[in-house]
């Protein structure tokens, strides 16, 4: 019986013709920049997002942080969103590793932060105070609902932040669920800011790994750190060549895990027990609360669903997170709403 995983798109395999590319891929020491799969990837990645250069890093995490710590030094600030994924699931690394500190905004509903708190979270030049040096972005953001924001944002924020002097780096884990489910060009997305981290390893399928991507100095920068970090990983050509498929095969499809995303949640949105977040789905994760006279709680349902073959995220007493991706059919849309049914029987 086959499981059908919903818990999140990081669950995702790699998919046949990545498997083939892995096997035939040539590598070399990329420590030394000898891995002609890296460089490719490397270049493909900068190309893709409109910017001079790439770095191919394991993890959207290391990614974010190798960002931070390249465009700020020790005292520094960034202003970010108070339900980021580099502020609520990095391990503080900014903090731990770099001796940066956060400035944190409340988020708008869709994951933007707005250019007045922005503006009003900047530091004045007083020895009182870290100095602020970077706006970060999310995008499309993770704990707000697989929301989106549209190019005119990403120019707008970048615009003001530049005349203050500050950087923007866009955690774009998943950029091109951003940029498929608006119609637009990634570069739309990417342009404006100094650098962006996407994932390959998530909707994407790649079985590891992420790209940070900026102007060619902040690159050279970012590998230093990338090598402090313990993240040179030599012959790692094998992981890249399924990135590459990643970025040439993989994008335009996410648009029927957004398609499958917005079918659950019309079913799921029939059952009385189930509240889905207004205007969920952006893109391919839904968030759904259980009503407050629903009886159970959502750890009790999640239970339920795993006895059935489902698995869930539980991100709350009473709130799920179910996320769409390149594994999960037609078919398995009708047998979870099959399961959710039973389980809140
Ligand atoms: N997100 C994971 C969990 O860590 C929550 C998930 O299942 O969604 N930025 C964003 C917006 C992310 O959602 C994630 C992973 C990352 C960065 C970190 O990527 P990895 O897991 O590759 O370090």
């Amino acid at each position: 019986m086959k499981i059908i995983d919903l818990r999140s798109d990081t669950v995702t395999q790699p998919t046949p013709a990545m498997r083939e590319a892995m096997a035939k891929a040539p590598v070399g020491d990329d420590v030394y920049g000898e891995d002609p799969s890296i460089n490719a990837l490397e270049e493909l990645a900068a190309s893709k997002v409109g910017k001079e250069s790439g770095l191919f890093v394991p993890s959207g995490t290391m990614g974010n942080l190798i960002a931070m710590l390249s465009h700020c030094g020790r005292g520094d600030e960034i202003i970010l969103g108070k339900r980021a994924h580099t502020f609520l699931y990095e391990g503080g690394g900014i903090s731990t590793l770099g001796s940066v500190h956060s400035a944190q905004i409340l988020e708008q509903p869709d994951g933007s932060l707005a250019l007045d708190d922005i503006e009003a979270a900047i530091r004045p030049d007083d020895v009182h105070a870290p100095r602020t040096r970077l706006v970060a972005l999310e995008n499309t953001h993770n704990r707000c609902g697989g929301t989106f924001q549209p190019p005119a944002y990403v120019a707008a924020v970048s615009e003001f932040a530049h005349t203050r002097r500050l950087k923007v780096h866009v955690d774009g884990a998943r950029i091109f669920n951003a940029a498929v489910a608006q119609g637009v060009d990634v570069k739309e997305l990417t342009g404006p800011a100094d650098s962006v981290t996407f994932c390959l390893s998530k909707g994407l399928c790649a079985p590891v790994g992420s790209v940070l991507c900026g102007s060619r100095e902040f690159i050279a920068e970012g590998r230093r750190w990338r090598k402090h970090l313990g993240g040179g990983m030599r012959q790692a050509g094998i992981l890249a060549a399924a990135g590459i498929v990643s970025i040439n095969e993989m994008v335009d499809r996410l648009a029927e895990d957004h398609a499958r995303a917005r079918r659950l949640a019309v079913s799921l949105g029939h059952f009385p027990q189930l509240v889905l977040d207004p205007g969920s789905p952006a893109t391919n994760m839904l968030f759904i609360n259980l009503a407050e006279n629903a009886g159970v709680d959502a750890q009790q349902v999640a239970d339920a669903l795993r006895a059935r073959d489902v698995l869930v995220g539980v991100t709350g007493k009473r709130r799920f997170r179910l996320v769409l991706h390149y594994w999960i059919s037609d078919a398995d849309v009708e047998s979870v709403v099959v399961a959710f049914g039973e389980a809140l029987a």
